[in-house]
């Protein structure tokens, strides 16, 4: 019998995973995080939502791990020609989907619907579900002062010290209804290797995340994005320094030990197994780099009986 899996993500290592489970079933439902959602010239831009969706749709760019293959930049040219910032390279089919949104939007449809009818359009067959329909962002505090993670990530590329890491907004929030029944009919919840302070924590920092977490009878799976000190990719060490976490997957561990019952470390961290486990929270060692299909499928197929 097909398990029922529910997946929590956030970017580009977010999609490797989910791209490998693809290989194996379909189905899944993914509960992105939106707090890196934001505003630009009028649109409302969802990249986790959205990398998602193209990822499953067959269409993403694997290579930047954001956007859609192929795509061209004729807009964001003209926008720079205009003489308007055009740092966040948005690409014109990208464009696309952004536009449609935010009319729906403006036509009062919800997130959760509009990102149903974005995932019907492109032929997905799995539930893509934005964490919550209340609108909350993830800042970045620097010396310089508080800005969107987008700024912070792609218009500063990542190089301001960081002195803390806060959600905006999001004690207004809650889990959507959508989220909330996925997490309580999962048999298996699986955390992907992603940013815990930019793309998990968002989502289990929402009112109700952590009462649906503990009523659900799921086993609760997360894969450590972190091997030795250094994350696969993006400002994981630089935001868990920041709150005052070890950056390793020792930390990860402590970030999510009220929400887990295993993680699943690189093998090259074995040795922290011992430390994990005392913190009541099962540590399985295994290859979790994913390099290509073949290393997303293996850790999928892993992921799926551990
Ligand atoms: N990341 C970049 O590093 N540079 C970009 O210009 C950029 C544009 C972009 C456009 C649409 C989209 O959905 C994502 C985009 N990203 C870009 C990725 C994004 O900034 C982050 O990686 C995610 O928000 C983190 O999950």
């Amino acid at each position: 019998m097909r398990q029922r899996i529910t997946f929590l993500s956030g970017g580009t290592g977010s999609s490797k995973l989910l791209l490998g489970m693809k290989k194996l079933m379909s189905g899944f439902d993914v509960i992105a995080n939106v707090a890196d959602n934001f505003w630009f010239y009028g649109l409302y831009v969802c990249p986790d939502i959205d990398i998602a969706c193209y990822t499953l749709s067959g269409i993403a760019d694997r290579i930047k791990g954001w956007g859609i293959r192929d795509d061209t930049f004729h807009f964001v040219d003209q926008l720079g020609k205009l003489g308007f910032e055009n740092w966040f390279r948005l690409g014109d089919m990208d464009l696309a989907t952004s536009i449609v949104r935010t009319w729906m939007i403006r036509e009062g449809k919800s997130l959760g619907e509009i990102t149903k009818i974005i995932s019907r359009a492109l032929g997905i067959r799995e539930s893509i579900i934005p964490a919550s329909e209340e609108h909350y962002e993830t800042h970045v505090i620097t010396p310089e002062g508080d800005m969107h993670l987008q700024e912070f990530w792609v218009k500063y590329s990542g190089s301001p010290e960081v002195l803390d890491v806060v959600y905006r907004g999001i004690e207004l929030c809650k889990l959507s209804k959508e989220a909330e029944e996925s997490i309580k009919k999962a048999e298996r919840i699986i955390i992907c290797p992603a940013n815990p302070v930019s793309s998990i924590m968002p989502i289990l920092s929402l009112q109700g995340a952590r009462e649906a977490f503990l009523s659900s009878d799921a086993r609760k799976i997360a894969v450590s994005p972190i091997v030795g000190n250094k994350p696969f990719s993006g400002p994981a060490c630089k935001f868990m320094k920041a709150k005052q976490m070890e950056c390793s997957s020792f930390g990860i561990a402590k970030m999510y030990s009220s929400f887990i019952d295993v993680l699943v470390v690189h093998e090259n961290d074995s040795k922290l197994r011992k430390k994990i486990e005392d913190l009541g929270v099962e540590c399985l060692c295994m290859n979790t780099s994913i390099s290509d299909e073949r290393s997303a499928s293996y850790l999928a197929e892993r992921l799926l009986s551990v």
